[in-house]
């Protein structure tokens, strides 16, 4: 035991009484007790040890093809009262659910180990940070936690002895029967329960469970928010740096857009991009009344197809020692990893994600699955911000939010205050990906990019982002919206996207700072095309113009759908948000 917290010794007793493992082992975080467990994973065949030269410390894991994303329909959030959960998560009686899932716990890591998890979600010491502990049998989720929080006794250190304030993961793999699949949370209990997976954000309980699940619960009754935003920092020449969050859906560029290399015209002045997260942000209001955000984690679980040394130099980077690959194709030539979108040298000699023998010179399916992914430390990246680990956070000058969208969002533009930008957040829209399980490319309502990971009732969580405005006041960020993904006729992306994003991100920065013009059309600011940097890129002004464009018939049925949307939320929905609307098609008519 790591611990005398009479309140984690009381619910580990109680849990291993349920689950009846043959060992208990406390994860204190040494690198010797992390290395049995890589020796034993690696004896047993979970996980296979990659080219020590190329990739050290590496490893790679296959889960069943029948458990490699997220899954939305087997999500729950159980808080006592119904209405608490809102139209947009599935809900079940606390009471009901947990009879439910205890027979499914009892005895079944009988024959094996629980682990003892505790970790933090937010620098040791931050006032934001909190701590969870998970009780897991699988030793790949212990594996992706000493990557992605920050793992072991510390984390107890932290808790102290007489606190309740923990969050209590119970995880275990089971079967992996995807008929009795459950991600389960109760938000008034603290509390996580997740059986029959062993995949990524199901079963990584610190991550979309607790740091946006449980935590938009917890920052809803205590004056902050978990968002589902990267953080990063523009460093001009002269040495500022300006902190920018964003919320995009899954899969759809945070991760890129947290660690982009700028375009040459910006690197020979001397502007530099800094990495703070990539997924999750926590923000508070801070002394000065700005709002200041910490990534409450410690690694990236990033989305390995499409990352290469153009498209993301360094999170490509961020994976080339101590990192878990999961559901990659497997180089047995050289014994390293391959994916879709890495270059444009398939190995001959591999095996697909799948297990199976696979010849990327010949195959028509694919070697790495879509959702397959990368756990990698944030020390290794690069470009890691020396803010990374400040408790305090950094301050938030403006928040983007964005979707893939082939027609209607342009390319960017401002909301007119905090309020529309609430209005913009919660009217988001973006096509589905292989993030999640279910059908891909469909245009759905993705508020703020929480549909799936808001832990309370969406309008209540509407009111909660008003609210936070009321407070920060004329100290609030500046809110945007972008969408790197509008398609020509054929189909084809016309922005560049990935570093070139930049010359986007210096429109909003020089909007922070009172520095550039704007036009204004019915949906909010947007830049003069000439205002956007376009030098050295083989697109011209008038295209620029096209991406901007606000095709106003569009916009209007974009305002129905709203409208059929914002009906779900009945009498929960802010009124604020509806005057918004009914703004937003007065100046469409006009
Ligand atoms: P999660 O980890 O699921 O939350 O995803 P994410 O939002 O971090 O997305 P990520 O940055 O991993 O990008 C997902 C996919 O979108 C990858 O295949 C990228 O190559 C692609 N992508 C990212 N940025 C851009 C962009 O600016 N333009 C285009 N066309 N594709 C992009
Ligand atoms: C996402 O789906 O938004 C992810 C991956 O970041 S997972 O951890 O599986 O949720
Ligand atoms: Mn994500």
């Amino acid at each position: 035991m790591l611990t005398n917290n009479q309140n984690v010794i009381k619910w580990v007793d109680e849990m291993v009484a349920l689950c009846k493992p043959d060992q208990i082992v406390w994860i204190d975080g040494s690198e010797e007790q992390l290395n049995a467990l890589r020796e034993e994973a690696i004896s047993t065949g979970e996980m296979e040890k990659l080219n020590e030269e190329k990739l050290p410390g590496c490893l790679l894991h296959r889960t069943l093809p029948n458990d490699v994303a997220r899954v939305e329909a087997r999500t729950f959030i159980c808080s006592r009262k119904e209405e608490d959960a809102g139209p947009t998560n599935n809900w079940c009686d606390p009471k009901e659910m947990y009879a439910k899932l205890t027979p499914m716990y009892d005895g079944v890591m009988k024959g094996r180990t629980m682990y003892v998890i505790p970790y933090s979600m937010g620098p040791i010491g931050s006032p934001l940070a909190k701590v969870g502990v998970e009780l897991t049998d699988s030793i790949y989720v212990v594996l992706n936690m000493d990557i992605m929080t920050r793992m072991g006794k510390q984390a107890f250190e932290n808790l102290g002895e007489t606190s309740n304030d923990f969050v209590r993961g119970l995880h275990s793999k089971a079967n992996i029967d995807p008929e009795n699949r459950y991600i389960v949370h109760f938000p008034e209990d603290n509390t996580i329960w997740s059986i029959n997976s062993a995949y990524g954000g199901n079963v990584l309980l610190g991550k979309k469970c607790f740091a946006l699940r449980i935590a938009s619960y917890q920052g809803k009754n205590e004056g902050w928010m978990a968002e589902h935003m990267l953080i990063l920092g523009i460093e001009n020449p002269q040495g500022e740096v300006t902190y920018i969050s964003a919320a995009f859906p899954s899969a759809c560029g945070k991760t890129n857009l947290a660690m982009l290399i700028p375009p040459e015209v910006y690197q020979k002045q001397g502007y530099k991009v800094w990495t703070v997260g990539d997924d999750i942000a926590w923000l508070k209001p801070g002394k000065d009344g700005r709002l200041y955000a910490i990534n409450p984690e410690n690694g990236f679980f990033g989305v390995a197809p499409g990352t290469n040394a153009k498209s993301n130099f360094n999170a490509l980077e961020s994976t080339k020692k101590n990192t878990i690959f999961t559901n990659v194709a497997h180089n047995l030539d050289d014994n390293t990893v391959w994916w879709e979108g890495l270059d444009k040298n398939p190995p001959e000699h591999a095996v697909d994600w799948t297990g199976k023998p696979w010849n990327g010179k010949t195959s028509e399916e694919k070697g790495a699955h879509p959702n397959s992914r990368f756990t990698a430390p944030a020390i290794n990246c690069p470009c890691i911000s020396p803010e990374f680990n400040n408790p305090e956070g950094v301050p938030i000058s403006a928040m983007i939010f964005g979707g893939r969208r082939a027609k209607t969002a342009p390319l960017v533009y401002q909301s007119f205050d905090w309020k529309h930008g609430v209005f913009v957040g919660s009217t988001m829209a973006s096509e589905t990906t292989a993030a999640a399980t279910g059908a891909v490319g469909v245009v759905r309502r993705d508020p703020m990019a929480m549909l799936p990971f808001c832990g309370y009732h969406m309008g209540d969580y509407f009111a909660h982002w008003l609210e936070m405005g009321e407070k920060l006041g004329d100290k609030a960020p500046k809110i945007f919206n972008v969408n790197w993904f509008r398609t020509d006729d054929e189909g084809h992306f016309i922005w560049p996207g990935f570093g070139d994003n930049m010359r986007v991100l210096m429109w909003i920065v020089a909007r922070c700072k009172g520095e550039a013009d704007a036009v204004e059309t019915p949906i909010g600011y947007e830049p003069k095309p000439e205002d956007i940097n376009i030098e050295g890129l083989d697109i011209d002004l008038d295209t620029v113009k096209g991406l901007l464009n606000v095709d106003v018939d569009l916009w209007k049925e974009e305002a129905k759908g709203i409208r059929e949307f914002y009906a779900k939320f009945g009498n929960k929905l802010p009124k604020e948000l509806m005057d918004q609307l009914d703004a937003l098609e007065a100046r469409l008519a006009k």
